[in-house]
């Protein structure tokens, strides 16, 4: 439809967002944005403009946003440090496959190539980050451009970078549809499936394996249950990438979790004894620690075949959708008998879990990350929105947080910037705004960017926040624990009064100092929150490590399993110094877990 009229071309790039179903932008102004600034409130009434406080909160807003959604993120700032501040949170976009759009300020078109005030090229900056990165080079192009950039976002799951000369944004363009929009984009893909001989292939490598086992990814989607299904029917045991969390039920006792650091005990054990590993729908980035560790035949089944062998060679890879290919695995096999290996997989399984809820109910004083955990689980609804921050909050939800499919999770996975918490829950607020939401961050991650708490205020974004108060940049401890270094250095930080300063930003707020005090906190968090006023917890917590299982090692030598503790665990001599396997589970207060060679043995696997 056109019409004689004519807009502005920054209110027409606004409206191209709106047509792809945009409700909400996240941004900073600057002088150089200022025409897009005066269209956005133009359009406010189809597009709420979220101030937030600096541009790298509302980039990883709009990762956060477009991870927990599917949908297009959209983050702006202005020429220069506006720019250069987005950085962060479009990597973090990159590196989780998250479709932002990201638009960038310029200085007037007439001012450029003059070395003007704030002036620099920006287009070389987002070279690296961006899918699909442009200049508009005149006012009628701008809206095509955007609309372009956002197919672009969408098909490459990436970063599309449009750079806005300001003066152009103000001129009078013919008012017409701009955009590409059809209602055919909400057509499937078709996806490529596995063929029989595939199958058969697979199969055939599965009969031949003596320690088999299924890593699996968020590629499988919503077929966590027929995941669960070919496991029991063959005897596999599963692991979960990070992102897989919640996709397959934590219940089900051959879902042994998550594998290396952020892991489980089970999982990490059984990973370093599989002579076969189909990786399904998973990127996996810690192949150097845990895929190299030792010979086992791999398999890779993807959707996208450019990422074959992205972290391992292949001995078979299969381009399909994760979830076809478990439903033709599952038609073209034959139950299997129960297996001596799953059995014990299992059993070591159920031994560490049984260790976790022992964690988890004990009294817990002085207070623990366990027991806030457990709070947390009590109040959840069972479609709360979990945005983690990095840091042991990683390692403390995948072992302690219960989720299920209803839910929604997210973290900064690959990039793991700190400093993700807090925007990840404004978006999934803002997204979800029937649904309670979660931030849980660490005192240095909250830190980076909690000047955004402001935002969560002023958009009366009833945020249940949860600091994790260490006074130490734990995750790092334990890294330096386990380096040959003079005692650990940088990790110290200052305790600091983060209730205090939600009430100087308006926001309610409690310190909880012991286990006594943790339920009413948190009672009072979902009174605040129900009334629509977000809310802070501030829990100040010992800095123990939690249960390092990625110091266990795996050696099959002569049919025989051995499993030590890995010569670098307490380097620095920071630590108990354990000589044997039960002293070192009973310093993280496991007396109870066994090796994974006594589960062997129970079960009689032979090597
Ligand atoms: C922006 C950024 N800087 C540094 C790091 C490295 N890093 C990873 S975790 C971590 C410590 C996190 O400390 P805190 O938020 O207090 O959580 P804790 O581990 O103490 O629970 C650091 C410094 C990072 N991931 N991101
Ligand atoms: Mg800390």
């Amino acid at each position: 439809m056109s019409n004689q009229g004519t807009v502005p071309a920054s209110v027409a790039m606004l409206r191209v967002i709106e047509s792809w179903g945009v409700d909400h932008i996240f941004g900073y102004p600057g002088g150089s944005f200022n025409s897009t600034m005066s269209a956005l409130e133009l359009e406010k009434d189809r597009l709420q403009y979220i101030q937030i406080r600096h541009e790298q909160v509302g980039a990883l807003a709009a990762s956060a946003d477009a991870k927990l959604t599917g949908k297009i993120g959209v983050a702006f700032g202005s020429a220069g440090p506006g720019a250069t501040n987005l950085l962060t949170g479009l990597y973090d976009a990159r590196e989780d496959h998250a479709p932002v759009l990201a638009l960038v300020g310029q200085v007037p078109s007439t001012n450029m190539n003059y070395n003007y005030f704030q002036e620099f090229t920006e287009e070389p900056m987002f070279a690296d980050v961006a899918v699909y990165n442009r200049v508009v080079m005149t006012p009628e192009s701008l809206p095509y451009v955007v609309d372009k950039a956002i197919r672009e976002a969408y098909k490459h799951q990436g970063v599309a970078v449009v750079i806005i000369p300001n003066d152009f944004g103000y001129v009078q363009i013919p008012d017409e549809d701009y955009t590409s929009v059809s209602p055919t984009d909400a057509k499937t893909r078709p996806l490529p499936d596995a063929t029989d001989e595939e199958v058969d292939h697979v199969l055939e490598m599965i009969a031949q394996a003596k320690r088999p086992v299924i890593h699996v990814g968020r590629g499988i989607g919503a077929g966590g249950e027929q995941l669960v299904e070919l496991s029991k029917k063959l005897q596999i045991p599963l692991i979960l990438t990070g992102l897989a969390k919640g996709l397959v039920p934590d219940e089900y006792e051959g879902n042994l979790g998550y594998a290396n650091r952020a892991a489980m005990k089970a999982a990490d054990e059984i990973f370093g004894v599989a002579d076969l590993v189909i990786a399904i729908g998973a990127d996996f980035p810690f192949a150097n620690l845990i895929y190299r560790t030792h010979p086992f035949k791999f398999v890779q089944v993807d959707i996208d075949e450019g990422q074959f062998g992205r972290h391992h060679f292949l001995d078979y890879g299969i381009w399909s959708d994760a979830t076809s290919f478990v439903e033709r695995v599952l038609d073209r096999s034959q139950k299997v008998a129960p297996t001596p290996f799953f059995k014990a997989a299992v059993a070591d399984n159920l031994n560490w879990r049984e260790y976790l809820t022992k964690m988890s109910n004990r009294a817990s004083d002085p207070l623990e990350f366990e027991a806030v955990y457990k709070e947390i689980n009590r109040i959840a609804e069972p479609d709360a929105v979990f945005s983690i921050d990095v840091g042991d909050n990683i390692i403390n939800s995948f072992r302690y947080l219960n989720l299920t499919p209803k839910n929604k999770w997210t973290i900064s996975a690959l990039f793991a910037t700190m400093g993700y918490g807090l925007p990840g829950a404004i978006a999934g607020k803002l997204s979800f705004p029937e649904r309670q939401v979660f931030n849980i961050s660490g005192d240095g991650a909250f830190s980076m960017v909690m000047q955004d708490l402001i935002t969560e205020k002023k958009y009366k974004l009833p945020v249940i926040n949860i600091i994790t108060s260490n006074t130490t940049l734990n995750f790092i401890k334990s890294e330096q624990d386990d380096i040959n270094m003079v005692r650990h250095s940088g990790i110290d930080i200052e305790d600091q009064d983060f209730a205090m300063i939600a009430r100087a930003m308006g926001v309610e707020s409690v310190t909880v100092h012991n286990s006594g005090e943790l339920r009413a906190a948190f009672d009072q968090a979902v009174t605040a929150t129900k009334a629509g006023q977000p809310f802070l917890i501030d829990a100040k917590i010992t800095a123990k490590r939690g249960l390092p299982v990625e110091v266990l090692q795996m050696k099959i030598e002569d049919g025989q399993l051995t499993e030590t503790i890995s010569a670098d665990y307490n380097a620095n001599h920071t630590l108990d110094q354990p000589q044997t396997l039960p002293e070192f589970f009973a310093s993280y207060d496991g007396e109870e877990l066994k090796p994974l060679a006594d589960f062997f043995a129970d079960a009689g696997v032979e090597l």
